[in-house]
């Protein structure tokens, strides 16, 4: 097997205070077996390395007062400083950012990798944020307390769209989340289950009328539970 080249080799840097969350679930099965065939790379930094003094002090209260503490802007530059960039973009996964979504996923997947930075606390002093030019991206509208698992949502969503890493049929799910439709409903057997059963069409080995069935209920699903998806799904068709 050929060995992949720098440019296959999708790297990601995560900037954490708690190094030992990492590979957690990025380090089994499919995404797992990907980093061990290099396929990507997860580079994990621990930004208390650059913290301050004997205590190697990350964190301050907030100017202003008010509860909690707040991630230092020279502590966090040191520790994105550290970092070779090699043309990847720099991410603050913050509540406050654009929310994350397969568009942007699919940007990130295509290029060299990404530096995520994980806050914690109260978060990070705002002009670390403004003078590294951080782009933030949100995975949504609820409390964490902290960036690791959304940082962790990121890599994974990116890494099961290189090449190699998933089989054949990703491709195809891929594909079919392209025009932006919830899944239509997935049976296997048992054929009766507590008195449910299976749609005959699906059983039928009528693969066109099975292909239209699915269409019909991924729309119907997507018009019923997601109208904002349903509205740009009919936007963008002609
Ligand atoms: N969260 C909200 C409002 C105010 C604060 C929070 C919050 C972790 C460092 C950020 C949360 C959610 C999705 C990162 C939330 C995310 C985080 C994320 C996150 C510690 C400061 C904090 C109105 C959204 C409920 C804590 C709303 N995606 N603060 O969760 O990092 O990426």
């Amino acid at each position: 097997m050929k060995t992949p080249t720098m440019s296959n080799n999708w790297h990601a840097t995560v900037l954490t205070l708690f190094p030992e969350m990492f590979p957690g679930p990025l380090g089994i099965s499919l995404l797992g077996k990907a980093r061990d065939k290099n396929l990507w790379r997860l580079e994990v930094r621990d930004i208390r390395e650059h913290g301050l003094g004997k205590h190697r002090t990350v964190d301050d209260s907030p100017a202003g007062g008010g509860p909690g503490m707040v991630m230092r802007a020279d502590v966090a530059a040191a520790a994105i400083d550290a970092v070779a960039r090699d043309g990847r973009p720099l991410i603050y996964l913050s509540p406050r950012g654009k929310r994350l979504d397969q568009a942007r996923v699919r940007e990130l997947a295509a290029g060299p990798g990404a530096i995520l930075l994980c806050g914690r606390f109260e978060g990070l002093d705002q002009r670390a944020i403004e003078a590294r030019q951080m782009e933030e991206i949100s995975l949504g509208d609820f409390v964490l307390a902290g960036g690791e698992i959304p940082a962790m949502a990121l890599i994974e969503a990116c890494v099961r769209l290189i090449p190699g890493v998933l089989g054949d049929h990703a491709s195809t799910d891929e594909e079919s989340f392209a025009a932006g439709l919830l899944e239509y409903p997935h049976f296997t057997r048992p054929q009766d289950f507590e008195g449910r059963t299976i749609p005959d069409v699906l059983t039928s080995g009528n693969h066109s009328e099975i292909s239209k069935w699915r269409l019909a209920q991924a729309e119907r699903l997507t018009r019923a539970a997601r109208p904002d998806l349903w509205t740009l799904y009919e936007k963008k068709k002609p």
